[in-house]
């Protein structure tokens, strides 16, 4: 209570005074900001401790998760919450007349990912410290992460994100745990022994940052790697007065851990992306050997204290470097290291996208990492000798091999992974079938029991209980709240799935989380929505495969017909979209344009008298998320068929009611087979279809002239009229769909459109609605990233 100081409160005075070095009256609100995390800090610390203890003690195996990204987003709430001190943190601020909401927002998001893959690895660091299972993340402290998208004149521009300009109070720099990483230069050969002399060094050093699990079970560490020179300046060189030559190897250093490479999706490419991929791969392989030496002090027992999860293939290059270090450092015969690292490294596979497969040109690989090539060449030769045998062609030879000889040479890194590991996974049951069946197929029929199915989940602590803690406090009112930790026991509100009283609590909450996200979004865009029209949203990476252009067509044709007959009992829509687009990504930037445009045309047109409102919220990301997601009716999972690989942001909407309107596409498949088929509209070609079209001719051009609706909406968006400063802005877009329509926007459309109508039909008896909602929740607790990690520990790490 406000007046009578807890002994947190206290603790917090003392660490404003003694840490931050304020005392009450001149704290601004940022100091409060930092004097609450360390205070909070503090009770972790103890529980971080004594989980390392417990480790060590136990000698457990521990799981390693290398992955080029984590997009945690904010810590303080997730923190307060699983630590149980949220409203202890309420009281004590309040007694200075603060408010917990307001100070949050000063903390920024920590976005050290893209999109799905780094927000996936966040859920599991979370999942994996509830489910008390020792584990480290293992990534690069970016020092700016992904951009910061400003809307100009409806245009992306990419700013740069300074998410350590006022320091961040989680991190603990670890300057013991540092290791040099070498690049280039040559390797000498002394009887059977090969060394590696490399041209460059540069220091990698730990930065650890505590993660909380659900009731503070366990804390494990997120190590994130930050660089330094060896030699940060010359001397010799300053006093010859050569001032930039002096520090040019300190500015090297830097550019490995400055930038996040804002692809998703799809391959960036360039040297520095390599590099940055050895850097942290290599830095957190050797601090993983060095933990086991200084332990076990034998390194062929590896497997059985270590698990070493690839997220995707950023990180793939551990194969080789692990090799490495048993054969050259620790002197182990090739073969023996071979059984060694394959039982040790498992391998998570993300996307089939052709174009987004990591490849590196030969000569760049064998000039960074002389010694790794060898190797390469080295595992190489032995799968390809297996294969033989095995009695495969020369075309399976030449897909199985980690070199691609089909025109400039390259290092297959996939491969590379796949043939090192003893597990790899897909994501959702159709991805992990379709690996089995293309891109995979030539070594999955080498390897047959090689590849399995995980299923990706979210979390729901802080996709339910904290972005949605009205939602949480009606469920766990009406079945108490055992689902938070085990949230396949939100089943039991099926049996309510009828209970007006309940439905009208649910769509009570859902309409103050409305009202909220109109209120933000009044305050920041300006603009007005109605809180009683439907929420329907996309929000995720703009990308040709997740068809935001299919959404928009549909959009203007909505605009259209309720221009033609605004007599008619239209379902008032507020349509939200957000998410960024690389910034080479010329057509997803023209989609982003093109959101934008037609907001401004529809939202300033009387005639549709606000029964529809289209907005593009700028600089989509974590936090945002949280405000969005609790307040949508409708999710829009659209992608077209076959290429998106599971989806996160499906199962989150689910989970806080909302309903999904989507295709037959990763988990989209599953999340149909849990919620039942009447919780889900479903429409357009299933993967199989869209294979089988591209097979055999598609001919978008005369779809579209065969559908009224459809051409009129493409008409006038290459006609100019959403452009009429640029009439020609979206001719190239839209010719391209009567050229080759890629995604299938065509052939979705009419089925698309049908079942938009469809839920407006279902958003006009809102007792189904309601109930259809309770059934989503009800269902969805299977996507808890708790599952899915359960599933990986049992399965492929072997961890109790
Ligand atoms: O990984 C998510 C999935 O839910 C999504 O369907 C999938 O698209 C996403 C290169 C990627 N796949 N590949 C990437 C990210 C960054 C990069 O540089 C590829 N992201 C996904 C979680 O499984």
């Amino acid at each position: 209570m406000a007046g009578s100081p807890s002994e947190f409160d206290d603790h917090i005075v003392r660490v404003l005074r003694h840490r931050v070095g304020k005392d009450e009256r001149a704290a601004k609100h940022h100091d409060w900001y930092n004097a609450a995390i360390y205070a909070l800090r503090d009770h972790i610390i103890d529980d971080w401790i004594d989980s390392t203890r417990r480790t060590y003690e136990t000698g457990g195996k521990r799981v390693y998760y290398l992955s080029m990204e984590f997009l945690i987003g904010r810590l303080l709430r997730d923190a307060l919450s699983n630590m149980g001190m949220t409203s202890e943190m309420e009281k004590a601020l309040a007694a200075h007349g603060l408010d917990l909401a307001e100070i949050e927002e000063f903390e920024p998001d920590a976005a050290l990912g893209n999109g799905g893959l780094g927000r996936l690895a966040a859920c599991f660091m979370e999942s994996l410290a509830t489910l008390d299972i020792p584990a480290y993340g293992y990534g690069i402290r970016y020092v700016n992460g992904m951009f910061r998208q400003r809307i100009d004149d409806g245009w992306q521009v990419e700013l740069p994100e300074t998410w350590l300009e006022h320091g961040n109070p989680w991190e603990f720099e670890r300057l013991e745990s540092s290791y040099r990483i070498g690049f280039g230069g040559e390797v000498t050969v002394d009887g059977d022994i090969a060394s590696w002399h490399p041209a460059e060094q540069v220091e990698a050093t730990a930065v650890d940052t505590p993660v909380v699990g659900y009731k503070a079970k366990r804390v494990n560490t997120l190590r994130l790697w930050s660089a330094t020179a060896l030699d940060p300046i010359k001397l010799d060189a300053f006093n010859a007065g050569d001032h930039f030559g002096a520090l040019s190897e300190q500015v090297r250093a830097d550019s490995l851990v400055r930038v996040l490479y804002p692809a998703d999706s799809s391959p960036a490419g360039q040297e520095l992306r390599l590099r940055q991929e050895y850097f942290f791969t290599a830095a957190s392989v050797q601090d993983i050997v060095r933990r086991h030496m200084q332990y076990e002090g034998d390194i062929r027992t590896l497997p059985e204290k270590a698990s070493i999860q690839l997220n995707d293939t950023h990180p793939s290059v551990a194969v080789a470097e692990l090799m490495r270090l048993m054969v050259d450092v620790h002197q182990l015969e090739f073969n023996e290291a071979w059984e060694v690292c394959r039982k040790t490294i498992s391998y998570t596979n993300h996307t089939l996208l052709p174009e987004a497969l990591e490849t590196w040109p030969l000569p760049l690989f064998e000039r960074l990492l002389p010694r790794h090539m060898q190797i390469i060449y080295a595992i190489n030769s032995r799968i390809l000798r297996e294969a033989r045998k095995a009695g495969c062609d020369d075309g399976q030879i030449a897909a199985i091999s980690l070199i691609d000889e089909s025109g400039e040479r390259r290092v297959r890194m996939a491969n590379l992974a796949f043939v090192g590991a003893h597990s790899v996974n897909g994501v959702a049951a159709l991805h992990t079938e379709l690996m089995k069946e293309t891109v995979f197929a030539d070594l999955h029929r080498l390897y047959p029991s090689r590849i399995n199915n995980k299923t990706n989940g979210v979390t729901p602590r802080r996709w339910l209980q904290q972005c949605n803690p009205g939602l949480t406090k009606v469920i766990r009112e009406a079945i108490g709240d055992g689902f938070i930790q085990d949230a396949q026991k939100l089943s039991a509100l099926n049996e309510l799935a009828t209970d007006a009283q309940l439905g009208e609590r649910i769509a009570e909450v859902k309409r103050a989380n409305k009202v909220a996200l109109a209120e933000h979004l009044k305050a920041t865009m300006g603009i007005r929505l109605n809180p009683d029209a439907l929420f329907d949203v996309q929000i995720k990476r703009i990308h040709e495969y997740k068809r935001q252009l299919l959404n928009l067509i549909e959009t203007v044709a909505l605009y259209d017909q309720i221009r033609s007959h605004p007599e008619r009992d239209w379902v008032p829509r507020v349509k939200i979209f957000g998410g960024k687009a690389a910034s080479s990504y010329h057509n997803a930037k023209l989609v982003i344009k093109l959101a934008n445009d037609i907001a401004r045309r529809v939202n300033s047109d009387p005639s549709v008298g606000g029964l529809l409102k289209v907005v593009f919220v700028p600089n989509y990301n974590v936090s945002l998320a949280e405000k969005i997601i609790p307040a949508a009716d409708l999710s829009e999972q659209i992608s077209t068929a076959g290429m998106e690989a599971s989806g996160t942001g499906n199962m989150k909407f689910a989970l806080n009611g909302a309903l999904t309107i989507g295709t037959l596409d990763g988990a989209n498949v599953e999340i149909k087979d849990k919620v039942g088929d009447e919780n889900i509209v479903i429409f357009g070609l299933t993967a199989e279809e869209v294979a089988e079209r591209r097979a055999n001719g598609y001919d978008p051009r005369s779809l579209i002239e065969g559908s009224r609706e459809l051409g009129q909406a493409l008409s006038m968006i290459a006609s100019g009229v959403f452009s009429p400063d640029d009439r020609n802005r979206y001719a190239g877009l839209i010719g391209g769909l009567y050229e080759h329509d890629w995604f299938m926007c065509a052939a979705d459309f009419e089925s698309y459109a049908e079942a938009q109508r469809a839920v407006d039909a279902r958003w006009r008896d809102p007792a189904a609605w309601r109930s259809c909602a309770i059934r989503n929740i009800a269902n969805v607790g299977w996507f808890s990233s708790d599952r899915t990690i359960a599933e990986y520990a049992k399965e492929i790490w072997k961890v109790t």
